[in-house]
């Protein structure tokens, strides 16, 4: 039997093990701007990691067909009023969709549309979330502990930043009251 690139998964922590699987971390450094409050973000650590990723890339970046696999950990915590979330992105390839399922902890899932139209969808242990192509996706957690998520991506999808550094999501999740509530930008 061949084995092939083999890798494996804890349901539990979503970690992933195996030879292959690369990892990366985003400080809060490298999230400047993502956060309304700019002076709770300054008064931070910017060397505070806010969320890891692993990758199982089997396949060269950009190649049609293939299928990426992943585990992102985004600590619990706020900068302001504002849940630690990630970047955020529309997939370069706007048509390529994804799914996201959660492992551990509780959080939020924030899509945005191209027109702007923003919705979130709760996440906890077991949900399994489909991100239509031409959907901005970002992911914030609400709870104290980790929050863990699997993702499986086309390999050609790619990652476009640049829209959500320049025009955000049209809503933000912000702590209201102790709890999560999306309000809208503009
Ligand atoms: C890739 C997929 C995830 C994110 C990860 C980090 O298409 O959506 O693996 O890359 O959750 O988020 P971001 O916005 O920093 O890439
Ligand atoms: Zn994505």
């Amino acid at each position: 039997m061949q084995t092939g690139e083999l890798i494996s998964v804890n349901f539990d922590s979503g970690v992933l093990n195996g030879a292959h699987v690369l990892e990366s971390a985003r400080t809060l450094r490298d999230l400047e701007g993502v956060f309304r409050d700019e002076a709770a973000y300054r008064a931070m650590d910017p060397s505070k990691v806010i969320y890891r990723t692993q990758f199982f890339l089997p396949v060269p970046e950009g190649l049609e067909g293939g299928l990426f696999w992943g585990t992102t950990f985004i600590e619990p915590g706020r900068v302001g009023d504002e849940y630690f979330m990630t970047k955020g992105h529309f997939h370069a390839k706007r048509d390529r969709s994804e799914y996201y399922v959660t492992a551990a902890g509780s959080g939020a899932l924030i899509l945005m549309a191209e027109d702007g139209a923003t919705h979130a969808q709760f996440m906890t242990p077991g949900s399994v979330h489909y991100i239509p192509g031409h959907t901005a996706h970002r992911v914030a957690n609400t709870g104290d502990t980790r929050l863990s998520f699997l993702a499986c991506w086309p390999s050609d999808a790619g990652h476009d930043y640049q829209t959500i550094a320049e025009h955000g999501f049209s809503a933000r999740l912000r702590c209201i009251d102790g709890k999560p509530e999306l309000v809208a930008e503009r």
